[in-house]
């Protein structure tokens, strides 16, 4: 049963998401007033993947003929510190939504409702590749942390990063 217990977390979801998009704008204009363009950018497709789950929670309660309820979103800090402690914070940051996922679909079982169940696996299946990739980056960003030139191709390195593409049969 679609209980108002659960849609006031998804509604809450919701909030979290775009507060992860605005986190990742945030840290997309910090890269942009350093002049780190590539990192700009790999914020700022990680900021419309952040849009992409918002919207798939936002689509998925009115399929369900339930009220969406857009709760407002906190602030994100604008300054953060070396390029380092940024992409330690966007695995911090990861570490915590997936805590926030797992602790939906805990509910969605208590309550019995199938259907979130799951919707929720695609998020618990996206949160291990959001935390992998974050991974990644924080592991090599490390390994040039001290040496300018390593830190400008790794700069390059992320302004390839493809437009994410939303979910089959879903527009973005
Ligand atoms: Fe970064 O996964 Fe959504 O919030």
């Amino acid at each position: 049963m679609f209980t108002e217990r659960l849609q006031n977390a998804i509604n809450d979801q919701i909030a979290a998401e775009f507060y992860s998009a605005y986190l990742y704008l945030a840290m997309s204009a910090y890269f942009e007033s350093k002049d780190l363009p590539g990192m700009a950018h790999w914020m700022r497709m990680q900021y419309e993947e952040e849009v992409i789950h918002a919207l798939k929670f936002f689509d998925y309660m009115n399929d369900r003929g339930a009220p969406v309820v857009l709760n407002a979103i906190d602030a994100p800090p604008a300054e953060f510190g070396s390029v380092t402690e940024v992409f330690e914070e966007v695995l911090a940051h990861e570490q915590k939504v997936t805590s926030l996922i797992h602790n939906l679909y805990t509910l969605a079982v208590e309550e019995g409702d199938y259907p979130t169940q799951s919707l929720l696996q695609w998020y618990i299946d996206e949160q291990v590749e959001e935390e992998k990739s974050a991974s990644e980056v924080l592991a090599r960003v490390k390994m040039v942390q001290d040496y300018p030139p390593g830190l400008l191709m790794m700069d390059q390195e992320l302004a390839a990063r493809p437009a994410p593409t939303p979910p089959a049969g879903e527009a973005a």
